[in-house]
């Protein structure tokens, strides 16, 4: 058999979405330009050749992983097509989201956990502050494993978070405040305990044993018995669970607890389908798809290349991370699930890890009929860094990522704009480190990130606790880590030899747990979370960081946050207008100008980057300032930030 990459050259690789995303993102980790290969050298290289020189540096058949995915998915790169006002207007692209952990958000009966009734208690104050659209984390029936992203049953509420009906008033109380709706959808994988999976697993060759990916196979007394492939965990460990009543492997690239559906059978697309209706029926108005990219799997389930496990972190990762079917899968389901009526409604924002800038706008092409936006993870961390790394994170690496990302999106895309999500620690913390303990700081850089988030061209979602300046928290130990990705790496760093304090700092860096601790309602026990003990540890008792202190205060994160969404509220540039950045050639300050349509105002925004004082760029146009942060008409001060009107 001719091999694939005959003929390919590297130019071809950089030419097509999934290979560009995939080289800027082996750059990224490599903190290497682009031009390292875009140089006519290199662009012209064989793919095979490329492939024979790197390999004593990246190992084999990493050119031949590239050729495979090219070969799989035929697009090209698009052109930025289409203007702005041609652009459709669904209600999604102005409007302000707000992602709330019901776990962490407020507790209504004593408990220590939050619940369905205690979001509908903070409605109005969602309300209050300009939100749009609220996105719940998983609140499907669960035994939580992994905080609810083990589903045991889709049409069931957590029992600790409330009743169906406790939901059903939940969806009205926003509607009648005229705010939407998002569930977190997480059908890559069930629970265990989902009545498919033990169905399979009591019957491996009836009909539900085709609904995951089961193989043959034994462990042996001895261990001997490896698992069908390399594939590695995001949890730790292998990718399989040996099921013994079964007899098979079972793929799992969560916890051994989360099985992967095959999503090949079309039985089970068409389950899934049937959830999305119902939720729909109920008066959802869309989903965010928890990390929906990985539903497709490559044919056979093939070994992870060597080089690319270990560059990436995890083994097999190429095999899924984009996969053959995946927009087969996706248009499917926008089309079986959300066609009320005909006309394509609903929201689909994918979480899709892994992915770029330019599989993004392939996955969120509106012509294409499949995702309306994705999460591109590529702005949480600096070059060259992970999440596990403790390192201070440079805002101006923000113009450089948001530059290049707004500047390739055409006006048909869309980007979604965060910066904290319950995945990932606080922003603010990365930025300051300790810092974040001088409250005038704190709060200059919660406005700022604030200001980034809400005025650049995009739609943002924001993550409970950011709007009051909301940091990492100081665990004392493992004791006081509840998610099972924290857990797993600490036992996975002692097993390898590591103290039990060594391996607890490697990972309280990147601990998901910083995300997870209980919304700061008010001074005082718990901060008005609970009455009860708090599922999870939160210690911070910083005076004037909840959300009573910062509500009186005119000067806070809170207030600034809230006048912000109010300005897009009131001016469509802002929500919804184009960009056009400015001082490209300053590092330190980050401009630009959302342009309008014909009458609109056009508005200059600017924030300083730096911790020190700054000049305002020269040649700006000419502005009124009417939101300011440590600015005046001339100097930027620390994180400073002006919002003007032009003109
Ligand atoms: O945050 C991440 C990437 O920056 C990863 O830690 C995260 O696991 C990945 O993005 C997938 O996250 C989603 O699926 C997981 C669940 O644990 C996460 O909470 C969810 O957001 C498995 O369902």
């Amino acid at each position: 058999m001719a091999r694939r990459d005959a003929g390919i050259r590297f130019r071809d690789v950089y030419a097509h979405p999934v290979g560009r995303d995939a080289v800027d993102k082996i750059l990224l980790q490599l903190g290497r330009s682009p031009r390292w290969v875009t140089n006519p050298l290199v662009a012209n290289l064989r793919l095979r050749t490329l492939g024979t020189l790197a390999a004593p540096l990246i190992g084999p058949g990493v050119a031949d992983a590239f050729a495979h995915i090219l070969a799989e998915h035929p697009e090209r790169i698009g052109q930025a097509t289409g203007s702005d006002e041609q652009a459709k207007r669904s209600w999604w692209e102005s409007a302000v989201f707000y992602q709330v952990y019901p776990r962490s958000f407020q507790d209504s009966d004593g408990d220590g956990i939050g619940d369905l009734r205690g979001i509908i208690d903070r409605l109005d104050y969602l309300h209050d502050l300009g939100v749009d659209c609220v996105w719940l984390s998983p609140i499907f029936d669960s035994p939580n494993e992994d905080m609810g992203y083990d589903v045991r049953d889709y049409r069931a509420v957590m029992t600790e978070m409330g009743t169906l009906a406790d939901l059903d008033e939940l969806i009205a109380g926003c509607h009648d405040r005229g705010m939407r709706i998002i569930l977190d959808l997480v059908v890559n994988h069930t629970s265990a305990q989902h009545e498919w999976f033990q169905a399979a697993i009591a019957d491996p060759d009836g009909p539900y044993g085709d609904y995951y990916h089961l193989r043959p196979g034994a462990p042996g007394e001895d261990g001997s018995g490896a698992p069908p492939n390399n594939w590695t965990s995001f949890f730790s460990g292998s990718a399989w669970r040996w099921i013994p009543e079964a007899e098979r492997w079972a793929l799992h690239l969560f916890a051994p607890e989360q099985m992967d559906l095959n999503w090949e059978n079309p039985a089970v697309r068409a389950e899934v389908a049937d959830i999305v209706r119902w939720w729909r029926a109920r008066g959802i108005d869309g989903f965010r798809m928890d990390v929906i990219n990985y539903i497709s799997k490559r044919a056979g389930l093939p070994d992870g290349n060597e080089a690319i496990g270990r560059l990436m972190g995890f083994f097999g990762i190429e095999n899924y991370f984009f996969g053959p079917r995946l927009h087969e899968y996706l248009h499917e389901l926008r089309t079986a699930g959300f066609t009320g009526g005909g006309a394509l409604d609903g929201l689909m924002v994918g979480e899709t890890p892994g992915v770029g800038i330019e599989m993004g706008r392939l996955l969120s092409d509106p012509e294409r009929a499949e995702l309306d936006l994705v999460f591109n993870f590529d702005v949480l961390e600096m070059p060259g860094r992970i999440r596990w790394d403790d390192y201070s994170y440079d805002l101006r690496y923000l113009k450089t990522y948001y530059t290049q990302l707004l500047t390739r999106l055409g006006p048909g895309d869309h980007a979604a704009l965060f910066f904290d999500n319950h995945d990932n620690p606080r922003m603010l913390s990365k930025v300051l480190g300790a810092r974040a303990d001088d409250p005038r700081l704190r709060t200059a850089v919660g406005k700022a990130l604030a200001t980034i988030q809400l005025m650049l061209r995009g739609v943002p979602f924001l993550f409970q606790g950011q709007e009051i300046g909301a940091i990492d928290q100081d665990f004392a130990g493992l004791d006081e880590l509840r998610d099972v990705e924290s857990r797993n790496r600490h036992a996975e760093l002692r097993a390898a030899g590591h103290s039990d304090a060594e391996a607890f700092a490697q990972v309280l860096p990147g601990a998901r747990d910083h995300a997870r601790t209980p919304m700061r309602w008010e001074p005082g026990t718990h901060s008005g979370f609970t009455t009860g003990a708090p599922w999870q540890a939160g210690n911070e008792n910083s005076i004037g960081f909840t959300v009573a202190e910062q509500m009186d205060e005119p000067d806070s994160v809170w207030s600034f946050t809230r006048d912000l969404i109010r300005l897009r509220r009131e001016h469509r540039a802002l929500a919804a207008g184009g960009i056009r950045f400015l001082a490209p050639r300053s590092r330190d300050c980050f401009a630009w100008v959302r342009t309008g349509g014909e009458g609109e105002d056009e508005w200059l925004i600017e924030v300083n980057l730096t911790d020190r004082q700054i000049s305002r760029p020269r040649g700006m146009p000419k502005a009124e300032p009417v939101l300011a942060s440590a600015a005046d008409d001339s100097m930027l001060g620390p994180y400073g930030v002006l919002v003007s009107r032009c003109g």
